[in-house]
């Protein structure tokens, strides 16, 4: 068993800096857009045996050191009650947004059990297949009611901004609910044999440092608070959120996620006793190989003094990204970070 990325999460000493990266299952891999040839998104997170073996294929392929489970942050909103369709090439849209209090009243708090039985039975099959850590993950409650309010992705969030503007009341209910929601999902997940918790918040980079205090950490705060009967390690990603770094550390995570545009070094001096993870700009995978190695060379370099340090890129892996490029930014890492034995 590889536990280097446990240790990691926990701040101890490591041989070498583990990496895993976001997203590490997915479109960019052949092997995954053969079984997706076959089934729908939706059908694929719905069936636990691809998802075990789309969740394996990255392992296999990039030698990584954690797994995350195959699934989507939308999986446990549809469960509360909303319909979800995932358009060919548009992405994920819900077709009645969640604008007033009667449509949220309509929404429940699922049992995760009963409504997303397929999500803890894949977790139950990995744990027997799985020779790394297993991350289970959730969406944060902010990124998961833009979904609901927009009714799909957004640029400009005008509805979710509109929402805590001129309705906060309604705008708290909701994210309430959502927070409820997820917590008792995460909890699922580490009953059925989750060994670390991610949650994304993928869009909170879009308020400013006192609104993300207002509409989204407290949930957050109370989301970590409800989870550490788990003793579980918990990653907080917030992209974007460089500006929201100090405010980020007091959500509790053990773990802060970091995307590209800060520098690691500068994070790991701003922040106390917490581990980071991160943060490669995905992009940098484009780079010729010796250019991609002295970057990742730089960022390890950057994060020595990390309390742990877990290498992942900014942000998810691009569709179009070469598998072998991938391949060869975990080799760099394990490669460069490698302790001299004495
Ligand atoms: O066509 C396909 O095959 C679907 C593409 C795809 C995949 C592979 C989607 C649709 N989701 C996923 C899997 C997924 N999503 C994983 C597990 C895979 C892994 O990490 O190895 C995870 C952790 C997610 C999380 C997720 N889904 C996030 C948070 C992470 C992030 O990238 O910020 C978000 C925002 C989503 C929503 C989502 N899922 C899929 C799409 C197209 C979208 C919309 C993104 C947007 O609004 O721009």
């Amino acid at each position: 068993m590889n536990d280097t990325f446990l240790k990691a999460c926990r701040g101890e000493q490591t041989d070498y800096t583990p990496i895993w990266i976001m997203r590490q299952a997915g479109r960019y891999l052949p092997e995954y857009q053969k079984i997706r040839g076959n089934v729908t998104f939706l059908e694929l997170c719905k069936t636990p045996e691809l998802c075990l073996e789309v969740t394996l294929q990255p392992i296999d392929i990039l030698n990584v050191d954690a797994a995350i489970l195959f699934s989507d942050i939308l999986i446990p909103l549809e469960a509360m009650g909303t319909t979800l369709e995932f358009h060919e090439g548009h992405g994920p849209v819900f077709p009645t947004p969640i604008r007033n209090q009667a449509d949220l009243d309509k929404l429940i708090v699922p049992n995760p059990e009963e409504h997303t039985g397929f999500v803890m039975e894949t977790i139950t099959l990995l744990r027997k297949e799985l020779q790394v850590p297993l991350i289970g993950f959730a969406g944060a409650p902010f990124t998961c009611a833009t979904y609901l309010i927009e009714g799909g992705s957004s640029k400009v969030f005008w509805e979710t901004k509109k929402m805590m503007y001129t309705n906060p009341k309604l705008f708290h209910n909701m994210m309430r609910k959502i927070t409820k929601t997820t917590a008792l999902y995460l909890k699922a997940q580490a009953n059925a044999g989750a060994q670390a918790l991610q949650i994304f918040d993928s869009w909170v980079g879009i308020l400013s440092p006192s609104d993300f205090q207002t509409y989204a950490l407290p949930y957050v705060q109370e989301m970590i608070r409800d989870l550490q009967d788990t003793g579980l390690p918990i990653i907080y990603f917030a992209n974007n959120g460089a500006t929201l770094l100090e405010l980020s550390e007091t959500s509790g995570a053990n773990i802060l996620g970091l995307d590209w545009r800060i520098n690691i070094g500068d994070a790991i001096k701003r922040l106390g006793n917490t581990a980071v993870q991160g943060n490669l700009d995905p992009f940098s995978l484009l780079l010729p190989k010796d250019e991609l190695k002295k970057r990742i060379g730089r960022i390890l370099d950057d994060a020595k003094d990390a309390k742990g340090h877990i290498f992942n890129l900014g942000h998810g892996i691009h569709q179009f990204t070469p598998p072998d490029q991938a391949k060869a930014a975990v080799d760099f890492v394990h490669e460069l970070s490698q302790k001299q034995s004495h």
